[in-house]
């Protein structure tokens, strides 16, 4: 083998060749231009080795398979030629390992995705481990790109088109047991015997051996997508999902389904033809380039922990949970189905803790439900959690977080009963959204355990975590917090501890506007409606609705007094909170809500608010409005150092509330327009419509050096 190769071989006796791909100083395995030329030499090898019958392939790595192509490699192309090219050279690869005369069974342990799942699929067997690392899938529309080395025909021709355009379309990982089920693996096995089960199988086919595979989906199946006609249907539906969830902003799930339909319509290589002119297409695309940078971002986000040389966390294996409301269960049920801790539950009183215990359990359900765990782990992971109108098993915890009623005093008054219960070095972190976290740690003995860790409802769904250190909290306590949140499998960002931290801090004023939009005639679904255009997954009114209009009451009022004028609240909607419209929790805001679903607006509001829609301003000037105050916000929010770094400041918008991905974040967002005009038109709308437009110092200086955040 060449020196430094990634993939060596060895001859088994009896004539099974097997191969290592093991990418040296890299954590995972990617497929580069160089690691192409080394499977291509490889292959060639093989087949030329007469003593070669079979071939069983595995990665050298001892948690991970292949991570797909080399996504920094192909963010360099410049042209949609080059991409293309480099699409074809990965659909010739595999289809010469697809043709090759020697058989080829994988053995998958670890992610398996992108290309990395194309590489698997052009192999004549895969063994998958039933590992919860084994993911497989093909992430790549999430990249804005399509799977380019014939993932678009291949997947389809072995699940079926509806499975297929599930996974591609959506850019999904599954578990191995899902793949397995799908018919994307051929065997499960327990990872001790995926070496021998895979040797097995390469030598099964060394003797002429071809597993044979069902139609997918069964009779069903071939009505729905084993027919042009029923794969019509299909289509439609899926193209008209796509339109509905992306509004036409992310062109590369439209454009994997044209792959995809095309090859199934005019053959394997019309289709892979189709698929590398539309990947090249795509990637070179503004769309992808900010994707990418996104999946950059929060990966280095990953070995974050938002403090200089910050010291090893404290593992955490027991948690306490203070509040058994939807805060406290959420994060209760969270922590188990995602770190398999230990969690005690403690309220005031037994009705609330089994309250609070039943709503943490349904997360472990749900996640039953769909067979994302077994009954066995189920059952397991339910006994890890208990709950108490005292404070028992307490003394044993590593970190207790509370979710109590927001207000100081009670806040003050739990930490001081949690401090007296739990070990001097047991770290105490509040899950407050509206209380700056060294107000909390002034009643403190131990100030410099106490943190803010803030989730974002629901618990289980949402992805962002925000750490906040006061001033006095210790190095370790914020490695600690930011290392558990990171094993709920959130993504920490670490704020500072300023009033409404990151989140509310740009929130507030975006759906402040939208209060005063709504009072100046604009109706609720077109404020909606064309935020939803704009990118965001719902608009701001819908937003308020989910929130709930008494915490949001509650932020805008914490932020005004902070922060002054331009916070104000928009006077009409105190009438929503006096009269109980507090949003889809009760089941009435600004919508009405039905069976758990959102309903018409509810026209009744606008009398509660004293408005009448009658157009307002132009649609541009709404979306200006409503995208310029944040921006402006988030620009002031960077220059007081509320997040570290832009970076940090866009994934927490993306994940926060989802604010469009595709645009990069705010931050990013307002480099695209430029300084200089954000700075112009918010000048001109602080003249028309008062001073909270006003643009900050941070923008205005921006705009004179040409300046952007992300330079
Ligand atoms: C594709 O395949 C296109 C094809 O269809 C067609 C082409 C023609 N490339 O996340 P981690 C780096 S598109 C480059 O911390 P984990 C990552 O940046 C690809 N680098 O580990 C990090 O670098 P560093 C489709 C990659 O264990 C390091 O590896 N595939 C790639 O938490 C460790 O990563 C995907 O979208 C890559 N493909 O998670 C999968 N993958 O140490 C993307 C990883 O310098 N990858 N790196 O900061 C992942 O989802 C996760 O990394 C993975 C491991 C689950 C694999």
């Amino acid at each position: 083998m060449a020196p430094g190769a990634a993939l060596t071989w060895e001859l088994a006796d009896d004539g099974v060749a097997v191969v290592t791909f093991d990418l040296k100083n890299e954590p995972v395995n990617k497929i580069s231009a160089a690691v192409k030329q080394d499977l291509l030499a490889t292959f060639e090898a093989l087949e030329h080795d007469t003593a070669v019958r079979a071939v069983a392939f595995f990665s050298g790595k001892p948690e991970n398979f292949i991570a797909g192509a080399d996504i920094e490699e192909f963010v360099r192309l410049t042209t949609a030629a080059e991409a293309e090219r480099l699409s074809a050279e990965g659909q010739e690869l595999l289809g010469r390992v697809a043709r090759s005369p020697k058989p080829l069974a994988v053995g998958i342990h670890g992610a398996c995705l992108g290309g990395g799942l194309e590489f698997a699929l052009a192999c004549g067997y895969r063994v998958a481990s039933d590992h919860p690392r084994t993911q497989l899938g093909l992430p790549e529309v999430q990249l804005g790109i399509l799977p380019g080395a014939g993932g678009c025909q291949r997947l389809p021709r072995l699940i079926g088109a509806r499975a297929a355009l599930d996974i591609i379309l959506a850019g999904k990982v599954e578990s191995a047991r899902k793949a397995f089920r799908l018919g994307i693996v051929d065997e499960l096995v327990h990872p001790a015997i995926l070496r021998d089960v895979t040797m097995a199988a390469a030598q099964r086919m060394a003797g002429g051996w071809r597993p044979r595979r069902k139609r997918p989906g069964g009779f069903r199946g071939w009505l729905l997508d084993g027919n042009p006609l029923g794969r019509r249907l299909v289509f439609r539906a899926a193209r008209k999902q796509v339109l509905g969830q992306t509004h036409g902003n992310y062109p590369a799930p439209l454009a994997a389904l044209e792959a995809v339909e095309h090859g199934l319509r005019h053959g394997m290589t019309a289709g892979l033809k189709r698929e590398a002119q539309l990947f090249g297409q795509l990637a070179v695309t503004d769309v992808s380039r900010k994707l990418v940078q996104i999946f950059f971002a929060t990966t280095a986000l990953k070995k974050d922990f938002g403090i200089p040389n910050p010291p090893p966390p404290t593992v955490v294996s027991r948690l306490g949970v203070v509040g058994a409301g939807f805060m406290g269960s959420g994060i209760a049920g969270t922590a188990i189905a995602q770190a398999a801790v230990d969690v005690r539950i403690k309220d005031a009183d037994l009705p609330r803790v089994a309250k609070g215990l039943a709503a943490a359990r349904e997360i472990l359900d749900d996640r039953l439900k769909r067979r994302r765990i077994t009954p066995y782990e189920h059952a397991r992971l339910i006994a890890l959690l208990s709950g108490s109108d005292h404070y028992t098993g307490f003394g044993r915890a590593e970190l207790v977080i509370e979710a109590v009623f927001e207000d100081l005093q009670v806040k003050q008054q739990v930490l001081h009963e949690v401090e007296t219960v739990t070990a001097p070095d047991a770290v105490f972190a509040s899950n407050t959204s509206t209380i700056l976290i060294h107000r909390i740690a002034e009643a403190a003995s131990r100030p410099e355990q106490v943190i803010g860790m803030h989730f974002f409802s629901p618990v289980a769904r949402m992805p962002l975590l925000e750490v906040i250190p006061s001033g006095r909290t210790a190095p370790q306590v914020v490695s600690t917090a930011v290392g558990f949140g990171r094993r709920m499998g959130k993504t920490a960002i670490v704020v500072k501890d300023s009033p409404g931290f990151w989140i509310n801090r740009i929130l507030t004023p975006y759906m402040n506007e939208a209060g005063h939009l709504l009072v100046e005639g604009v109706a609720i679904e077109e404020i909606d409606r064309l935020m939803v255009e704009f990118g965001f997954p719902v608009g701001p009114i819908t937003l308020m609705d989910e929130v709930g209009m008494d915490v949001g009451e509650k932020v805008v009022g914490v932020m005004h007094e902070a922060f002054g004028e331009r916070f104000a609240p928009v006077p009409a909607f105190a009438g929503m909170v006096k009269s109980g419209r507090l949003g889809r929790k009760v089941g009435k805001g600004f919508y009405q809500y039905a069976g758990g679903k959102k309903r018409s607006v509810d026209s009744a509001v606008y009398e509660l608010i004293g408005a009448h829609p009658n157009g307002g301003p132009r649609p541009a000037e709404i979306i200006q409005r409503l995208v310029l105050v944040m921006l402006n916000e988030a620009a002031r929010g960077v220059g007081e150092g509320i997040v570290r770094s832009p970076r940090d400041g866009d994934v927490g918008a993306i994940f926060g509330f989802g604010f469009p991905a595709f645009r990069g974040g705010p931050l990013r967002h307002a480099d695209d327009l430029g300084a200089a005009r954000i700075v112009s038109e918010l000048e001109r709308l602080a003249e028309r419509y008062g001073a909270r437009f006003a643009p900050c110092d941070v923008l205005r200086e921006q705009a004179q050096r040409n300046a952007k955040f992300h330079p």
